[in-house]
């Protein structure tokens, strides 16, 4: 092997360790609190994680009660504020709601609160739309943060998001 070709190798696996050890157990332990519970996302917004299992429309209802909605995400910095509200090292992660729903009429997914869907983080092989019947987008799927569409009639926790 030609050295350069040896220390490219080193470098690859050496930062590709960090990252991983980082996102296991350092990064995500400094939320930046709002009040009340809520944690920073982004620049204007605050996000809180509801540990209750919900369908999209019970979730939906939820946010709508703490004067918020199910978040959007439009950045990785975004996806990895909202990963690391739900993130717990060294356990399988659990699927959780955010606020993306497929428009039959405009034949794509949108953010329920209206912001631009631009940025995505889909799982290996997803959206798939599993007999035509998912029309809602759930993070955590099989990997930590990675996306999947499914049934909107499915339980799962979920993150609200609201301007603060
Ligand atoms: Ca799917």
């Amino acid at each position: 092997m030609h050295p350069a070709v040896g220390v490219a190798v080193l470098l690859l696996v050496c930062c590709l360790d960090t990252v991983r050890a980082g996102y296991e157990s350092g990064i995500c332990d400094r939320p930046q609190p709002c009040e009340n519970g809520w944690s920073r996302i982004d620049t204007d917004r605050c996000a809180k994680y509801i540990k209750d299992l919900q369908t999209f429309s019970g979730a939906e209802d939820h946010c709508h009660s703490l004067g918020s909605e199910l978040v959007s995400i439009h950045t990785a910095k975004e996806m990895f504020n909202v990963l690391c509200l739900t993130f717990i090292p060294f356990t399988p992660p659990d699927t959780i709601w955010i606020g993306a729903k497929f428009s039959r009429k405009q034949g794509l997914f949108t953010w329920i609160d209206g912001s631009e869907f631009s940025y995505t983080f889909w799982h290996e092989g997803e959206p798939n739309n599993v007999n035509g019947m998912e029309e809602c987008i759930e993070m955590n799927f099989g990997r930590w943060g990675k996306w999947n569409d499914t049934k909107c009639s499915k339980n799962n926790y979920f993150v609200c998001a609201k301007k603060m």
